[in-house]
């Protein structure tokens, strides 16, 4: 490391939600830090400022002399490991941690980790339900949004729990060493983030250290992404739409019903499910089998997947008018989840589904949205700064119509559907080029449906 600098202190790398719960922690743990962000105006700055006055910040262009002099790096998710002087300064030798580091390195309790390309919010949440059920205490944080956010580390001041449901994105994992938790899970992989990840691969390598140190590992019997690349000799627990073998979760057919079971026991059959889709049928399996490695009785997680009726913004059903449903799937913010979410409603309904679509696409591959489209859909109406590049990827036999805003896009789909069709919002696409964030998106889409 450069020669006449005094390594003192940890420097936590940007002020977010993240680096103000790890400030608040570290504080509270009396260790000394400064905190710095390349944003002029970080968004927590002001709330950091109001609770620890005496914490030195440093914001603008993050200096490459700050990073050298830390004992340690807290980098927070939004930041790539490859900033330019990240990776300077790690080439130099200076540790990195992150906040889901330092929270496995202080917890006392089981941690359950989530992580996935799509429905990680949807699993915590039943399983979430599931513990409440049970009667057990729980803490639920990280990579979570609305009002279940919590950053990881802040769930340490609340009074103790009996576990730790984490949600976890490939961000936050990419700075963690060893997460040591009781159970952890990848309950899929499609390709997201490609603006931030050269290939699949160093995406998938980012989630697989989700596996590090853990007890126990549930796997996704139909995605071998799921699976952890090197031996294990902790206990597998699968789930999947085949019919389960031992320590399995999966379908099984009986009198002409499908029913959710847990190797041959049934569990609930799939009519008493509030929640549609073969991907929600997977996310709950997913949260029964976490349920099951920590011990949790059938009964109580019976009850609890029963009365599970959805997260908001995830295939949220909105209206009806004049005999079209309209359906709020914000959070679909990547090609896989638009696709999961077109499939579960296509077969749900008599007539097709126009589709609104677009927004921020952060480098994906929009042609394998073309089949299920082709399949059950009627027509695609796109907004946002991408539109043109994503119609592009489209064949001639789709239908496309860009429209200015939300409004104009709910109103053009209205037009064209009949009765029997669905206008499902699920962007497929990040929501930042016109809304704060992706409920505010739902939100708009609501608001227009209401105004028909
Ligand atoms: N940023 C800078 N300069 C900095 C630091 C950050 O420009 O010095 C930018 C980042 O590039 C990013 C934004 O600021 O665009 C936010 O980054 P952050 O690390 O400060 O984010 P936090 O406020 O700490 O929120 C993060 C998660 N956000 C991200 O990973 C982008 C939140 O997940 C999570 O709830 C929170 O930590 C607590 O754990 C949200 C999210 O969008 C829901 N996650 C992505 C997703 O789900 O797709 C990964
Ligand atoms: P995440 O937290 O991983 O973003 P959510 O549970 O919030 O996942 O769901 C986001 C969107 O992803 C949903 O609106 C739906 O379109 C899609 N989705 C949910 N579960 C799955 C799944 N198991 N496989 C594919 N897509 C899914």
């Amino acid at each position: 490391m450069g020669g006449d600098l005094i390594v003192n202190e940890k420097v936590i790398v940007g002020l977010g939600e993240t680096g103000l719960s790890v400030a608040k922690f570290l504080a509270s743990r009396n260790q000394k830090f400064k905190v710095i962000d390349s944003r002029l105006n970080p968004p927590a700055l002001s709330e950091l400022k109001r609770i620890l006055p005496e914490v030195e910040t440093e914001v603008g262009e993050l200096k490459l002399k700050t990073l050298l002099g830390a004992s340690e790096l807290v980098i927070s998710p939004g930041l790539s490991l490859k900033t330019p002087v990240i990776a300077e300064a790690a080439e130099q030798g200076v540790a990195i941690t992150g906040d889901i580091d330092i929270f496995s390195k202080s917890v006392r309790k089981p941690i359950i980790a989530v992580t996935g390309s799509n429905g990680k919010s949807t699993v915590v949440a039943i399983l979430a339900r599931i513990l409440e059920k049970a009667g057990k205490k729980y803490g639920l944080g990280g990579n979570l949004d609305g009002t279940n956010f919590k950053p990881a580390l802040d769930l340490l001041s609340e009074a103790p729990k009996d576990f730790y449901i984490l949600e976890l994105s490939s961000f936050q994992l990419e700075t963690t060493e060893r997460l040591n938790a009781e159970v952890a899970v990848i309950l899929n992989l499609s390709a997201d983030h490609m603006d931030r990840y050269e290939t699949l691969d160093e995406y998938h390598k980012a989630k697989l250290r989700i596996f590090n140190g853990c007890n126990q590992v549930v796997i996704n019997r139909d995605d071998v992404h799921s699976y952890p690349v090197t031996e294990l000799s902790a206990p597998i627990w699968d789930f999947g739409f085949s019919r389960p073998g031992v320590n399995g979760l999966g379908l099984l057919e009986e009198d002409g019903y499908q029913y959710l079971a847990f190797q041959f026991e049934k569990i609930v059959s799939v009519n008493e499910l509030k929640i549609f889709g073969q991907h929600n049928i997977s996310n709950v399996l997913a949260a029964v089998g976490l349920a099951l490695a920590i011990g949790i009785e059938l009964d109580a997680i019976r009850s609890a997947i029963k009365g599970f009726n959805g997260l908001p913004h995830r295939c949220q059903w909105v209206a009806n008018v004049s005999g079209v449903e309209f359906y709020n799937d914000s959070k679909g913010t990547n090609v896989g989840a638009t696709m999961a979410a077109v499939e579960g409603l296509g077969q749900r309904i008599s007539g097709h589904i126009l589709l609104v679509a677009g927004g921020i696409g952060k480098g994906a591959d929009f042609h394998s949205l073309v089949p299920v489209i082709n399949r059950w859909g009627k027509e695609v109406i796109l907004i946002g700064q991408d539109a043109i590049e994503i119609a592009s990827n489209f064949d001639q036999d789709i239908q496309v119509y860009f429209a200015n805003d939300m409004q104009d896009a709910v109103s053009t789909a209205f037009k064209h559907a009949s009765s029997g069709d669905a206008v499902l919002l699920s962007p497929a696409c990040a929501s930042f080029d016109m809304f704060e964030n992706f409920q505010e998106r739902g939100n708009a889409f609501i608001r227009s449906v209401r105004q028909l």
